[in-house]
């Protein structure tokens, strides 16, 4: 009868604690933070996400691609200079090595976000979710900004 009762406390003390459940491996996740989205002026269908990304753990992170209920569609991009003239290209990943990060900022890497659902303000929040791949993802909080 004690044993049993040792037993229930530790599945209810493990099925508390998130991490506990999902077990060891997936304990530690990146953080999003410093996440904000760029309004373009005119109200053009197009805004660019950015971030940082901090990666505690003991593995890399490979973020596969982008998502949010507030748009269309989303994805990962880079902008560079070529011959002077500033280009954007799509990424397939973005790969955040253990214990490093991942800096998404204007004239970068960053989240090209298309086709927003409902009409966004400055001050507004959207969540967007990064994945990783095997039903692994991350959120982050994002709250908007007006473009200039
Ligand atoms: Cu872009």
């Amino acid at each position: 009868m004690k044993t049993r009762h040792l037993i229930l406390a530790a599945i209810l003390a493990c099925a508390a604690l998130p991490a506990c459940a999902r077990g060891k491996a997936d304990a530690c996740v990146p953080v999003v933070r410093d996440a904000w989205i760029r309004l373009v002026p005119g109200g053009m269908p197009m805004h660019a996400g950015f971030a940082r990304i901090d990666n505690p753990c003991n593995v890399a992170f490979t973020v596969t691609g982008v998502s949010s209920d507030a748009y269309g569609s989303a994805s990962l991009h880079e902008s560079t200079l070529v011959n002077g003239i500033s280009r954007m290209r799509e990424l397939p990943r973005m790969v955040l090595p253990a214990h490093g990060n991942l800096e998404l900022k204007p004239g970068g890497m960053h989240l090209m976000l298309m086709d927003p659902k409902k009409p966004l303000k400055a001050g507004d929040r959207v969540v967007l979710r990064f994945d990783a791949g095997k039903g692994r993802s991350i959120n982050g909080d994002f709250v908007v900004r007006a473009g200039n």
